[in-house]
């Protein structure tokens, strides 16, 4: 029997372990820039950040259909997003639409329109929305 107790405990645990980055699964001790970064020029600019999106999308696309539906997006998006970047409401993204709405999430995290996302602004929530997105 498993008492409640112990419950509690992993449920904080899963939490502090998933809730700071950098400290994620496995050996993985990188930052979002040093690991999406690909010019080495200490930002994210949005091409990079595209890039990201669509190798995700790939990882994602488990049915290899060329689309995302909910189950697969794994709650990456909320309902009101989801339907917001579906507008033909046929209950999937393509990758044009995926990546419009990462380009949105940039333009969120980006309020200085310098066309570059810094370690700051990639720690804002509108940072980590995009992030999640990312990886
Ligand atoms: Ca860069
Ligand atoms: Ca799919
Ligand atoms: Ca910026």
């Amino acid at each position: 029997m498993i008492s409640r107790r112990s419950i509690l405990v992993t449920l904080a645990v899963a939490t502090i372990s998933g809730g700071s980055w950098p400290v994620s699964a496995g050996s993985r001790q990188r930052t979002p820039i040093q690991t999406f970064d690909t010019d080495n020029d200490g930002t994210l600019d949005l091409t990079e950040v595209k890039r990201a999106a669509s190798a995700l999308f790939a990882r994602l696309d488990r049915d290899h259909d060329g689309t995302l539906d909910k189950h697969e997006l794994a709650g990456r998006l909320s309902p009101k997003e989801f339907a917001a970047a579906d507008p033909d409401h046929d209950g999937t993204l393509t990758l044009d639409e995926y990546l419009a709405v990462v380009e949105q999430r940039f333009n969120a995290a980006n309020p200085d329109k310098d066309g570059t996302l810094d370690a700051k602004e990639l720690n804002t929530s509108a940072g980590r929305a995009l992030l999640r997105l990312l990886r």
